[in-house]
């Protein structure tokens, strides 16, 4: 019998990739501005909140803005990004997800989303997630980023858990380390060599069931 009362999701990365929209929108912005990044580069963003992400594209392209300016930009890139997300279907949630999600139902664990993204919302409706969900908790209700554990322990709040009868799931190195400083189970979804502060690292939903929980 498992000891969890609560499950916390990440979204990117976790439930769907939505970071190749990202990488669309944010390239889009710095061509715009006059120079490129690559993918590799990309993976830098994942996890980091919109102004963040503006920021560190800023720097490799040695652009300076006004405040103003930034705030511009971004309102851009989230405008060319939701028209990609607004073509989102079911079909791109990651493999074994829905299946896990409803053998959590089934057990009474509560669900729970913790997200750096303002748009979580409408990503999970367009990708039919939504009702799975008891708390989402996203970019709209925090205000510390990940590492800081913020996210979470509103996430363990929201579902009336205590945070040691939650587990976190994370792809980012920097939500793993939210999630360890929320004091949570964390399991890691990539690779093992880098995720190593997790408590578990699986590569798919596929490999996870309800039975290995603690
Ligand atoms: P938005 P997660 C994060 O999602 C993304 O990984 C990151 O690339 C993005 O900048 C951030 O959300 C904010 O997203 O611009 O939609 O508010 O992994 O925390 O679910
Ligand atoms: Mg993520």
């Amino acid at each position: 019998m498992t000891q969890t009362k609560a499950c916390l999701f990440d979204l990117d990365g976790v439930i769907v990739d939505t970071a190749i929209y990202h990488f669309q929108a944010w390239r889009r912005l710095a061509n715009e501005l006059g120079f490129d990044f690559t993918e590799h580069q990309n993976e830098q963003l994942k996890g980091i909140s919109r102004m963040e992400s503006l920021e560190l594209i800023l720097n490799w392209g040695n652009i300076t803005l006004t405040e103003t300016e930034k705030l511009d930009w971004a309102t851009r890139k989230n405008s060319w990004y939701l028209d990609l997300v607004m073509q989102m279907t079911p079909n791109e949630v990651l493999e074994g997800v829905p299946e896990f999600l409803k053998s959590l139902q089934e057990q009474n664990i509560k669900i729970a989303l913790g997200s750096a993204s303002k748009n979580s919302k409408l990503i999970l409706e367009k990708i039919q997630m939504l009702h799975y969900f008891d708390a989402i908790i996203d970019g709209n209700n925090i205000t510390k980023g990940k590492p800081n554990p913020q996210v979470f322990l509103l996430g363990a709040e929201a579902t009336n858990t205590q945070p040691a009868e939650c587990v976190v799931f994370e792809d980012a190195v920097a939500g793993v380390q939210a999630g360890k400083a929320a004091g949570m189970t964390v399991v890691g979804v990539g690779s093992p060599e880098i995720l190593t502060e997790a408590d578990i690292v699986i590569t798919s939903f596929k490999e996870m069931s309800v039975d290995r929980l603690p």
